[in-house]
């Protein structure tokens, strides 16, 4: 990953020599960066305001002289890119939901409610079961809730993962509401003590419009304690307008993308995290159950810096 960006950075330590970055130090190096994020897959909103924050941040700097001159702009570098993240905050999901188990198992406040969303085919329902799996490691109960009452097998996939890991599937029929579905599980987890209620959407109904008025409608009836876009680290620019019409339509609080065993690039996680200013929570790296890992955007600034 980032094997490109890693010889940029060659380039600008190299030329750091004097004891000031002057424009044309920085530029050269400017360059090169934004050839390996270009090729990296990172949307160019991204790249240029990258690009600007390290120009602004770097040309004039002095390099101190007792430091060690590449430590010193390495580590210059990594605040610049950290600062372009900082309002991503950090969000701990599972201690979220083991929180409100705890709280709800004393005062009865009902369950822990997820809500995934998503376009079709990236993976929601996959990584609705693999979330199921995670919170089932962490000694919590869950139901999951077949609210995709559009596609067709949509309810029959669910209701597989569900019975594979030993869950309850809340499912009507095709064509039902799915915020009436959403609501049920929501009933039935409170009435039988389930820790966290997961809620798997459809991807596609007749427009995008119609999608994402079913999908208010699903967070106005249920209320969901998070909201989480998944989408496809394949899809490249694609995936970014998808997270902007999901984010003005239902605000989500974070993201995970899926298919990052085929991702090599890794530009997907740094757009979506910098153009939402949401967490990246997991990726998914494959299609077995275990095969959700954590995101830590601050090792994967430190990644990109890595040398080879
Ligand atoms: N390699 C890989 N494949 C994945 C991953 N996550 C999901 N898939 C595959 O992607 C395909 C689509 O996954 P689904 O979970 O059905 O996607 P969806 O978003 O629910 O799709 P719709 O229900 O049509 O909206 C399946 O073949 C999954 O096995 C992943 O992390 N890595
Ligand atoms: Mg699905």
């Amino acid at each position: 990953m980032f094997d490109k960006l890693k010889s940029a950075l060659g380039s600008l330590t190299k030329i750091a020599t004097h004891t000031t970055l002057s424009k044309e130090d920085i530029d050269s190096f400017l360059w090169d960066f934004e050839v390996a994020l270009i090729e990296s897959d990172v949307a160019s909103a991204v790249i240029e305001s990258l690009n600007s924050n390290l120009r602004k941040k770097l040309v004039g700097m002095k390099i101190p002289r007792s430091e060690d001159r590449e430590r010193f702009v390495l580590n210059e570098l990594k605040a610049a890119v950290r600062d372009t993240f900082a309002n991503t905050r950090h969000l701990d999901i599972i201690e979220l939901a083991k929180k409100k188990a705890a709280q709800n198992r004393k005062d009865h406040l009902g369950p822990f409610v997820v809500l995934f969303l998503g376009i079709n085919g990236v993976g929601k329902t996959t990584t609705v079961a693999k979330f199921a799996h995670l919170l089932q490691k962490n000694g919590l109960t869950a139901v999951v809730a077949a609210a995709d009452t559009h596609r067709a097998g949509a309810i029959e996939q669910i209701t597989e993962h569900a019975n594979r890991l030993k869950i309850k599937p809340i499912a009507q029929s095709y064509g039902s509401d799915p915020a009436a579905v959403a609501k049920d599980a929501q009933l039935y987890a409170s009435a039988h003590g389930v820790d966290v209620v997961i809620i798997d959407t459809a991807g596609r109904i007749q427009t995008s419009k119609n999608l994402m008025e079913e999908m208010s409608k699903i967070v106005r009836v249920v209320k969901p304690d998070l909201k989480i876009f998944v989408g496809d680290s394949l899809a490249g620019n694609d995936v970014l307008s998808q997270a902007k019409e999901f984010l003005s339509y239902t605000d989500f609080d974070a993201a995970i993308l899926t298919k990052a065993d085929a991702d090599v690039k890794g530009g997907a996680a740094l757009s979506v995290a910098f153009i939402t200013q949401r967490p990246i929570l997991y990726l998914g790296v494959g299609q077995e159950y275990d095969d959700l890992v954590p995101f830590d955007l601050d090792k994967f600034v430190e990644s990109l810096f890595e040398k080879t």
